[in-house]
């Protein structure tokens, strides 16, 4: 008997935050650098400053100095821009915008993190599956009659992002259909090739658009991070309606700190953070290259998380409840593939946002693992 989860992935993420080797869930749980750490160190001040300025201002500078550090250097003065305490409560704002809209009908690229089908389907949404290649490449053919399409770059959990040409394509595509492009940029501080300036092909080409950016994946803050909810200006979802129902604003205190980290981060943060998650990765696949039914079918990947391919006579199910009765947490990719759950069976996905020592931990797991089982 083959175990099967049947949770969704942030309930399995949540079980390995309880204990154990924990390489399950993206958010960013690796050391803080030096200058992180400066950063951290004052945060008795940052509260005081923060409440001595004017909320609207810190909302702006934030949003500011992390957009341009990411850089779409158009955002600020293209888009307009609402701050959410993360990217599932911007993704949950504009869903039901979407829903108050009478738009049913959502093009969404196939495989991706589940919570972004769960959401979209907890609206009442029709979901069309869309295949990642033919997105990224721009061969597929948008459905008929569908209402939005909807794009995670660097998409999770392949690490595959829209190269600017194509993403000017779809804006395309979408401007003369009358289509919203929806994007998900949660990954792109780990990328440069995904840090084009999205915002001036979006205006360029006049098509409708929402984006979704993150600070959450990025800086290990203990899940203090931002969401941006961005969006064409006199865009007629109504955003600013919804957004309202759910909050007032986010703490200035956060949004202070963010400032502080996406300034770091464009002084040279994001290189330190890169060289970590390139060193990760090599340390990974070095430690498991003896194995040949062992691959990573995600070469070109700069994310935080890297996809294993996996025994043919195995399935990341089985490996991921074994691992865990070994007290190493990955994740299972069944729930990625929300279209063709079987198609997710053939990996799991490790985290690589994590000290280098438990990446080896959890590597020498897998090989042994693999190796008993003959894989
Ligand atoms: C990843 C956790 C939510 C999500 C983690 C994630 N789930 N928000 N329901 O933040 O790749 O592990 O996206």
């Amino acid at each position: 008997m083959q175990p099967r989860c049947a949770s969704n992935l942030t309930e399995i993420e949540l079980a390995a935050i309880a204990a154990g080797i924990n390489l399950a869930d993206g958010h960013a749980r690796h050391e803080l650098t030096a200058s992180q750490q400066k950063i951290v160190y004052q945060l008795h001040d940052l509260f005081f400053q923060a409440a001595e300025i004017s909320p609207t201002l810190l909302d702006r500078r934030a949003q500011s100095a992390f957009l341009t550090a990411v850089g779409q250097h158009t955002a600020m003065s293209q888009a307009e821009v609402l701050s959410c305490y993360s990217s599932s409560v911007a993704m949950e704002i504009f869903a039901r915008s979407l829903q108050a809209s009478d738009i049913r009908r959502v093009a969404l690229i196939h495989p991706t993190f589940d919570n972004i089908p769960d959401i979209l389907r907890g609206v009442g949404m029709s979901l069309y599956p869309l295949s990642e290649v033919c997105l990224m490449d721009g061969s597929g053919f948008l459905p008929e009659d569908v209402e939005a399409l909807f794009i995670t770059t660097p998409n999770n959990p392949t690490g595959r992002t829209l190269p600017a040409d194509v993403l000017a394509h779809w804006a395309r595509v979408c401007a003369a259909k009358g289509v919203i492009l929806v994007l998900d940029t949660s990954f792109r501080g780990f990328d440069e090739r995904a840090q084009y300036d999205h915002y001036a092909i979006l205006a360029r080409e006049g098509c409708r658009y929402v984006v979704m950016e993150d600070t959450g994946k990025l800086w290990p803050t203990l899940d203090l991070k931002i969401g941006f909810l961005a969006f064409s200006r006199g865009e007629q979802l109504p955003l600013h309606r919804i957004y309202t129902d759910v909050l007032l604003g986010v703490s200035p205190l956060v949004m202070l700190m963010v400032q502080r980290f996406a300034e770091d981060a464009r002084d040279g943060g994001f290189g330190e953070l890169h060289r970590l998650i390139k060193s990760n990765r090599s340390l990974l696949r070095n430690q498991l290259a003896h194995i040949p039914s062992l691959s990573f079918p995600d070469q070109a990947s700069r994310i935080s998380v890297e996809r294993l391919a996996l025994p043919k006579n195995s399935t990341g199910s089985t490996v991921w409840h074994e691992l865990r009765r070994r007290a190493v947490h990955v994740l299972p990719c069944r729930q990625f593939f929300w279209a063709e759950p079987d198609a997710g069976e053939h990996f799991v996905r490790l985290a690589l946002s994590r000290p280098p020592e438990m990446v080896e931990t959890a590597a020498t797991a897998i090989s042994g693992y693999v190796e008993e089982t003959g894989g």
